[in-house]
């Protein structure tokens, strides 16, 4: 077996194939599209994706996802024997020991990839991983691992990870983590399966069961920990409630945090990777107004996002929820933006949020030739739609009018008295209001204001009590 000099490990990622089924009522495009966006993925994780192995089935293959002539396919890439042995003792790979040790970490990290210096020798070169792009049960990852000799993830488990390596905030750390132990939880059972049946009912079966008890005791005291972050965020945002405020939402690396930086001036990350984003940011629009707007920027979204996942970043989307404007953006450059729009407001609608106002920016449009741009004018022709570019200060000049006049629009015009006994609460009212004119008389400062009427609403309260 030829062995690759020891030099040129380091540099090399390890090497994944993707498995994806076709099934009934995907088109051709659909099922490309979802491989694509699966290779991102994985190349997010770090991993280089050497080959795809797809079918067209009715349904997954309940043993291994796929047939069994495309199982052989499959193994013959990652070189393992391609059969799904029955009731044969787990094969036992580095790639695979090292997968279900990080799995079993409670509280860990979660399993690095694997290391292809480890892997040298009969597996040299050969993929050691093998990325399904649906959600299998733990026994088909178990068999697909036995007949490729890799290591298998699917979707649910890429995103995860994903989402465990860019959470940086304590509270995406726990919510990512309450996700990523759900996650293992049921897999842990099945995954040592083999073991189990090799030592007999006993010790195994008692380890596992003990391992699982600590993973549901981890989970309700990391719950603890982020509800009571929660409450403070929940009584920071309701501070924030009548405030003039705009949510930037939609499919992940659409240029959200481009837009957020653009807008705000802030230093939030922007990179050319899935899920960059995982903690909501709120600064100032800028150059400020009166009253501020605040400007939020969210996690972004992804088709068949697992449902643990969404739930628990539910208190980030709240943040999409509370805002009055809700700014839709869109990589106009990419082929399926289309379907991408259709994910984020099917999730908005679950959440709740399809009543917020909302409009449509088609971003990147600097990607886009004449042509295309025409057409997308055109089929977005009357919807209020606008196209731009972040990297282009022009037309975030011209986002910054739209938003203005946005809440402009809703904003009303009043006199507000506040007593000399009150003169404290001036501040507030230049915070929340602008102060058009201001004048005095026996009963206090008489001001001219216009802001949004809960704003004056509050404040003439608070001169009142
Ligand atoms: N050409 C071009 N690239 C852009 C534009 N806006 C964003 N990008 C690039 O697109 C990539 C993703 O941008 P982000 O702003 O991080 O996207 P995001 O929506 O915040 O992504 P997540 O946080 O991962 O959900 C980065 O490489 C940006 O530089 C644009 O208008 N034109
Ligand atoms: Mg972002």
């Amino acid at each position: 077996m030829p062995t690759t000099s020891p030099s040129a490990a380091p540099a090399a990622r390890p090497r994944a194939v993707l498995v994806g089924v076709q099934l009934p009522g995907v088109s051709d495009a659909e099922h490309a599209s979802d491989l694509t966006e699966l290779g991102r993925l994985v190349r997010t994780l770090g991993f280089e994706v050497v080959g795809t192995v797809t079918q067209r089935r009715d349904s997954l293959a309940a043993a291994a996802v796929v047939g069994e002539g495309k199982l052989k396919e499959l193994a013959g890439l990652t070189g393992g024997k391609g059969v799904v042995p029955t009731g044969a003792p787990e094969v036992k790979t580095k790639a695979r020991a090292k997968w279900a040790a990080a799995r079993r970490e409670e509280a860990g990290e979660v399993a690095e990839a694997p290391d292809e210096a480890d892997d040298e020798g009969e597996t040299a070169g050969k993929p050691t991983v093998v990325v399904v792009d649906h959600e299998i049960t733990p026994s088909q990852a178990r068999n697909l691992e036995r007949a490729t000799g890799a290591q298998v993830l699917d979707r649910t488990g890429v995103i995860v990870d994903i989402f465990h390596r860019h959470a940086r905030s304590r509270e995406a750390r726990l919510q990512v983590e309450i996700a990523r132990l759900s996650y293992v939880a049921p897999r842990l059972r099945e995954s040592t399966g083999g073991k189990e049946r090799q030592r007999g009912k006993g010790s195994g079966e008692a380890a596992i069961e003990l391992d699982r008890r600590k993973i549901r005791d981890r989970i309700a005291e990391l719950r603890e920990q982020l509800a009571a972050i929660q409450k403070e965020q929940d009584n920071r945002r309701h501070a924030r409630q009548d405030q003039l405020r705009v949510a930037l939402v939609g499919y992940t690396n659409a240029g959200k945090s481009s837009l957020m930086r653009a807008l705000t001036g802030s230093q939030v990350l922007v990179e050319d990777k899935l899920f960059a984003t995982l903690d909501t940011t709120v600064r100032a629009l800028q150059p400020e107004t009166r009253p501020r707007i605040l400007v939020s920027d969210t996690v972004g979204f992804i088709q068949k996002l697992p449902h643990d996942l969404v739930a628990s970043f539910r208190s980030t989307l709240d943040e999409a929820l509370e805002a009055s404007l809700l700014l839709y953006v869109v990589d106009a450059a990419d082929p399926t933006h289309e379907a991408q729009l259709e994910v984020t407001r099917s999730v908005l609608r679950d959440i709740g949020a399809d009543s917020v106002p909302s409009k449509v920016l088609f971003n990147k449009v600097d990607r886009l030739d004449e042509q295309a741009k025409r057409a997308l004018r055109r089929r977005h022709e009357g919807d209020g739609a606008i196209l731009l570019s972040a990297h282009d200060a022009g037309d975030v000049a011209a986002l910054h009018r739209t938003i203005v006049s946005f809440f402009e629009a809703s904003m009303v015009e009043e006199d507000l008295v506040v007593p000399y006994s009150r003169q404290a609460l001036l501040g507030d009212v230049y915070e929340s209001a602008r102060v058009i004119a201001e004048d005095y008389d026996e009963s206090g400062t008489r001001l001219r204001v216009r802001g949004l009427p809960a704003a004056l609403a509050r404040l003439r309260k608070a001169f009142e009590a």
